[in-house]
């Protein structure tokens, strides 16, 4: 019999499972000495292709020159047509056993128990080859993979959707990407077919209001949360039931990019947060998280303290249900090849396991059809399980048979139940008391309409408590954010419709945007009262760990460098010397730094260098901590930053700099940025 939750037993099985296997080369494939064709055939020369003569034609019997080619036309497989730019590493989830009150999943509910995963982070709307830090939504995508079969949390790091049933997904997804005539702009929101949708789809409120926040514009996947958006059904042991919502809690807390260094970045390193991911990994600085769960009553009307539960575009304030810790995931190995693992992985909301049940609410139960149907075109069949990166670590026997890249032999002659013929080896069906996936009973009736509950129809309540839950300076940014999507609008009639949108959410932003715009500024119906959740504020007093984080040094590898090196090594800080040209101990040339990769700058030497000059003017605008040691004065005096400024270190040492990397940015500063006074130097 198997038991319900992985025993130690199941865990040593898992240790040696077919997926920790699978990642070895296949046995047979790939491991000879020799170069060969696919077929195994040696092969003594790969460079020239077979010719009737130096120089003469190529012969199609050249069996060689035509399989590695036809191989090589094919390598591509079609990107996903959402979330096509991404990149993964495997982890560790470990249970601390509290969620064992709510759900039987062995993998939440096992105290101690560690469960492997692979995570993929994304952004949405670009395509494969686009930038890391474009403003858009990210996917924080984790495939689980249990001793009761894979589980995939398949979110974002937005708590909030655009739609609230699925038939709309195609819309918004036509509207947000490029225009179908030129295929531009690439990877971003602000055009016209975007704005037009939204300004005339208002449920999409809330999550514009996200997705013009910071939080479209994270530091590293290691600074953002996740959320699981829907509401699931969790089921305990004895049948009992709760509805909760889903959280990742990055321990390096919740910290974003200045938007004119998210677009900076986008051009000088494309691959900014997958290059950050890998590189930490390689380092030994892992990415950190907590899963968490708020928990709400599985009451009769799905509701929690007014709010629809089954509502994908609203949030339960922390507040009103607060999360609670339940298991820490650490990302701590890279994949060997990104097209075997991060391209091929395949997740899917309906990949459950006992004790985690799916709602009604309409997003979710077609998200239930979109990712396994996607799989087919994009993995070329419905053998995709099979793929190593996608195998489950739990024993399988679906009695599934052919289709295409079918890689299992299967033997006998049966594929059927019920049978009298497979024996001992053929499957049988599982009830609950083996791990057996059995719904818990929920009655469902209702007659057929294309309708929607009647709670749907507030788009703007929650789009005014984030809004009114962000700090001033979030505030501010998402002014700006509005106001550069909406002027990069060609159609005046969509600006002046989305201002009548913002109008109905908060009157002082919709002013600011409208004075931005050299627009009016239109009436709207704003909620009277709005109770702000300070959880959704990315801006507080707290310090935060700094491991991942970069320091440059403009100046030389001298004995003060070293010894900063050394002592913020110990607490994962990285300490990049900017010298002028190359040699033992420079990691950067002034040529080739630019301010974007470092958390915080250094000037230690006294230099008219014009990219100097703009690398520390840009570290200052974007509020970065700016230290100085010695002739470095003059450099800040050269790109005119003023050595009273905040956030001005005047002969830093390790732990000075350690605290203002700890709390991200130097905000005090801000306020100086503001147009008329921004910009030293210029
Ligand atoms: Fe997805 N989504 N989605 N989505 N989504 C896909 O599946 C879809 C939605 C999310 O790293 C696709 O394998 C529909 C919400 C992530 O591989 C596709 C609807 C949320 C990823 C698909 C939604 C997400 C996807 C494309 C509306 C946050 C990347 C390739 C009902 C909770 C997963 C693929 C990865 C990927 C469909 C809405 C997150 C086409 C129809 C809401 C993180 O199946």
């Amino acid at each position: 019999m198997e038991p319900t939750v992985p025993s130690p037993k199941a865990k040593e099985e898992a240790e040696t499972s077919p997926v920790k296997e699978s990642l070895a080369p296949a046995r047979g494939l790939q491991t000879g000495d020799y170069l060969t064709t696919a077929q195994g055939l040696r092969l003594p020369d790969t460079d020239h292709s077979l010719k009737a003569g130096p120089r003469g034609p190529s012969l199609l019997e050249d069996f060689h020159l035509r399989e590695k080619i036809t191989h090589f036309d094919h390598e591509r497989i079609p990107e996903r047509v959402v979330h096509a730019r991404g990149s993964g590493a495997y982890g560790t989830f470990t249970a601390y056993g509290n969620a064992a009150s709510v759900t039987k999943a062995g993998f939440l509910a096992e105290k101690g128990l560690e469960t492997d995963v692979f995570v993929r982070f994304s952004t949405v709307l670009g395509s494969r080859g686009s930038a890391d830090t474009v403003r858009d939504t990210r996917g924080f995508a984790v495939k689980f993979y249990t001793a009761e079969g894979n589980f995939d949390l398949v979110g974002n790091n937005m708590p909030v959707f655009f739609i609230q049933d699925a038939i709309k997904f195609p819309d918004v997804i036509h509207a947000a990407k490029w225009h179908p005539d030129r295929e531009i702009p690439q990877a971003q929101t602000a055009h016209d077919t975007f704005w037009d949708f939204v300004s005339l789809h208002t449920e999409a409120t809330h999550h514009v209001f996200w997705a013009m926040s910071d939080r479209a514009v994270p530091r590293s996947y290691r600074t953002m949360e996740g959320f699981g958006v829907h509401t699931f059904r969790l089921v305990n042991a004895e049948g009992e039931t709760a509805l909760v919502k889903f959280h990742w809690k990055p321990v390096a807390g919740v910290h974003s990019l200045a938007w004119e260094e998210a677009q900076i970045t986008a051009g000088v390193d494309p691959d900014f947060h997958r290059r950050d991911l890998a590189d930490s990994i390689d380092a030994g600085l892992f990415y950190e998280f907590e899963l968490g769960i708020q928990v709400m009553p599985d009451s009769d009307d799905e509701t929690f303290h007014g709010i629809d539960l089954l509502d994908p575009t609203k949030i339960v304030p922390e507040e009103l249900a607060p999360v609670q810790p339940v298991g820490k995931l650490v990302l701590n190995r890279n994949p060997d090849n990104f097209h075997a693992e991060t391209e091929q992985i395949a997740f899917h909301l309906g990949h459950l396991v006992p004790g985690i049940e799916v709602t009604n609410d309409p997003l979710l139960q077609g998200r239930l059809f979109s990712y396994l149907d996607t799989q087919l075109s994009r993995l070329g069949g419905p053998n995709f399980a099979q793929l190593p990166i996608n195998r489950s670590q739990a024993p399988v026997n679906d009695n599934h048979r052919d289709g295409l890249h079918q890689s299992v032999v299967h033997r006998g002659i049966v594929a059927y139940l019920p049978n009298s013929l497979a024996g001992p080896e053929g499957p049988v069906p599982a009830g609950p008391e083996v791990g057996g996936y059995v719904n818990v009973p929920k009655m469902v009736h209702g007659e057929k309409v294309r309708a929607n509950p009647v709670s749907f129809a507030d788009h703007y309540s929650q789009a005014a408590l984030f809004y009114a839950s962000l700090s001033p300076i979030e505030q501010d940014h998402m002014v700006e954010a509005f106001t550069f999507e909406l002027s990069k609008c060609y159609e005046q009639a969509i600006r002046e419709r989305m201002l009548g949108v913002l109008a109905n959410v908060n009157t002082e932003l919709t002013a600011k945007v409208a004075a931005g715009l050299g627009l009016p500024a239109p009436e709207g119906k704003p909620p009277l009262e709005v109770t702000p959740s300070p959880a959704l504020r990315q801006i507080t007093d707290r310090v935060w760990p700094i491991a991942g984080r970069v320091v440059g040094i403009i100046g030389a590898p001298d004995k003060q460098a070293a010894a900063l090196q050394k002592a913020l090594k110990a607490q994962g800080v990285v300490v990049r010397v900017i010298a002028p040209v190359g040699g033992p101990g420079v990691e950067r040339t002034f040529q080739t730094a630019r301010s974007v990769e470092f958390d915080a700058v250094i000037a230690a030497t006294a230099t008219t260098d014009l990219q100097m000059m703009v690398l520390l003017q840009e570290a200052y605008r974007h509020a970065k901590p700016i230290g100085v040691w010695g002739k470095g004065e003059q450099t800040l005096a050269n790109a005119g930053i003023d050595l009273k400024a905040p956030g001005i270190l005047l002969d830093p040492d390790a732990d000075t700099l350690a605290a203002a990397l700890g709390a991200h940015r130097v905000w005090a500063r801000v306020p100086l940025l503001k147009p008329a006074a921004s910009s030293p130097g210029s």
